[in-house]
């Protein structure tokens, strides 16, 4: 607060006419208009000119601060949009990212709980094991599933096959032009989680599956005829 004290050798241009009425009535000033209050009643004794002289350097003081509040304003805004393109394009490669591990998760997701090329013939516990050991059971019993007893090639290459309309209307599915060894796992009616039980039968059907990506790779099982 050392600065409000005004000097009494303040240069006379400091006190330019109607100084006093300004200080009192501008509302930048009202803060001023407040200390000079305060000022005049605690030094009852001071001359005209002093108190003059003391609004002046608060208007002094207050523009300066204006003036510099200002002026970080706006190097903040310059920075901001010096900034902006390169904040644009960290947000588009974190989005293809995004996307590109989504369609890479499905694709796993899809060979994790569809492809069991090690089994030849099912034993009639088969599904209540792999449903579990596929982690088809966590949390809720995943009512169908189709395990494909091909290799894995075999069965992406599907989806240079026949194309034909997904179930759900999408046109990305691809039927397969040969019959595979596939094994139906259907939910036991009345089982409920977490005791999931599961019926087993081993078919040769045509497999359809719906295919993303670039490469394309099956992301879902449509459907066995
Ligand atoms: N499903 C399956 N085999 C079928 C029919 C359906 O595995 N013959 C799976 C599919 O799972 C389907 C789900 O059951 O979406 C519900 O019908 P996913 O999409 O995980 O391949």
């Amino acid at each position: 607060m050392a600065w409000l004290i005004p000097h009494p050798l303040l240069p006379t241009s400091l006190f330019p006419s109607g100084l006093k009425a300004r200080c009192s009535s501008h509302p930048s000033f009202l803060e001023a208009n407040r200390l000079c209050k305060l000022y005049k009643i605690h030094t009852p004794g001071i001359q005209e000119l002093q108190k003059l002289a003391f609004c002046s350097h608060l208007k002094t003081k207050l523009e300066t601060q204006a003036l510099s509040q200002r002026s970080e304003t706006a190097m903040a805004q310059e920075r901001f949009f010096n900034l902006f393109p390169l904040l644009v394009l960290v947000l588009l490669a974190l989005g293809c990212v995004q996307t590109s591990l989504g369609k890479e998760s499905r694709v796993m997701k899809f060979q994790w709980q569809h492809v069991d090329s090690d089994t030849t013939t099912s034993s009639p516990s088969y599904c209540n094991e792999m449903m579990k050991r596929r982690d088809m059971t966590d949390g809720w019993c995943k009512p169908v599933n189709t395990f494909v007893h091909k290799p894995l090639a075999d069965i992406q290459a599907v989806c240079h096959q026949r194309n034909v309309t997904c179930k759900n209307g999408q046109p990305n599915c691809h039927k397969s032009t040969s019959k595979m060894n596939i094994t139906n796992c259907h939910l036991k009616h009345g089982s409920k989680y977490p005791k999931c039980t599961y019926q087993t039968s081993q078919e040769k059907k045509y497999i359809i599956v719906a295919c993303e990506g670039d490469p394309i790779m099956p992301v879902h099982f449509d459907d066995s005829v």
